[in-house]
């Protein structure tokens, strides 16, 4: 990942080498859970591809901070975890309630509701396993600070309390406010967590953070529009999952509030935005800016 350094910055080649990087990592994070069933679950979801956003951010914070990326691994590890065991937790009956993610069927399609939710439980702890256990050579006042903003994306500062109110605003008329509330928590703060973890492992000062904590905002909500352009425009085929599910489930989206065009427009501001916080990091910022791109120029 040294030329993320390099003036010509080749983000394909980037991404393939960091997605391989991850995909190690995480073939290798799972020991030998018992009993087997629970451990098929567990792998079942964590390995089912997806785009590995959420660790490579990590893993390029850590680098924007001028860290060494392999320290940041079992943390990126760790993120992907929290992000997986959300989407199991999604997309069970008593939410979602899908059959279809990354491409296969959902987790309790194939385990069954109570196996799921526990798959879910023992990925969410043992992300917290990968921090505090098995990362080498990173200060445990650095590990602890990185134990903390998990907590507070996972908890209800964040995942939980965006996933609560976005079920309380199902089929309900929801304005632009509440819907910001609802994705800046949902989505946005695991996002911000897989910047802020990655750059304190780096060393990062306060005003790297500050910046990384704006980066993550932007992006946190790109994200999500882009995602409610995708339910709309993109197939089930593409996406991995039920395309279209917004508008079954009486969801209100940006696309809803504000039609699609507006909709793009306003998430690449918000990427502009985001690139411009690391405007003062320009040397070293290459992966994250090129980041923010795919997060607009996504098609799954
Ligand atoms: C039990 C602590 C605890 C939390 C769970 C269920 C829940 C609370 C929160 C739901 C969070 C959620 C599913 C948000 C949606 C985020 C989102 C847009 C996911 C899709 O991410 P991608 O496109 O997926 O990066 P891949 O498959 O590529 O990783």
């Amino acid at each position: 990942m040294e030329d993320a350094l390099n003036s010509k910055f080749d983000f394909a080649t980037y991404l393939v080498k960091a997605r391989n990087s991850v995909e190690e990592a995480l073939d290798s994070s799972l020991g030998p859970e018992r009993p087997e069933q629970l451990r098929e679950a567990m792998r079942y979801s964590l390995l089912a591809g997806g785009k590995r956003l959420r660790p490579i951010l990590c893993l390029a914070a850590c680098q924007l901070a001028g860290g060494d990326p392999e320290k940041a691994l079992p943390t990126a590890v760790a993120l992907e975890m929290i992000h997986t065991m959300s989407l199991i937790h999604d997309d069970l009956p008593a939410m979602d309630n899908d059959d279809l993610r990354r491409g296969r069927p959902t987790n309790h399609k194939v385990y069954g509701d109570a196996v799921a939710i526990l798959a879910g439980d023992a990925l969410l702890t043992r992300a917290f396993e990968m921090v505090a256990i098995r990362s080498n050579d990173v200060s445990p006042e650095r590990l602890l600070k990185v134990v903390g903003e998990l907590s507070l994306a996972a908890g209800a500062p964040g995942l939980v309390g965006g996933q609560v109110v976005d079920l309380e605003c199902e089929a309900k008329e929801v304005d632009l406010e509440t819907l910001e509330f609802i994705h800046l928590n949902k989505t946005g703060a695991l996002l911000n967590a897989c910047v802020t973890t990655g750059a304190i492992i780096g060393g990062a000062e306060e005003d790297l953070l500050k910046a990384l904590r704006k980066y993550a905002r932007g992006i946190g909500l790109a994200f999500q529009i882009i995602d409610d352009i995708l339910d709309v425009t993109a197939s089930s085929d593409v996406l991995g999952k039920t395309a279209g599910k917004d508008l079954v489930a009486d969801k209100t989206t940006y696309p809803k509030l504000l039609g699609l065009e507006e909709s793009r427009r306003r998430a690449d501001l918000l990427v502009k935005q985001a690139k411009a916080a690391l405007q003062p990091w320009n040397l070293r910022s290459a992966p994250l800016l090129a980041l923010a791109d795919y997060i607009t120029s996504r098609d799954r």
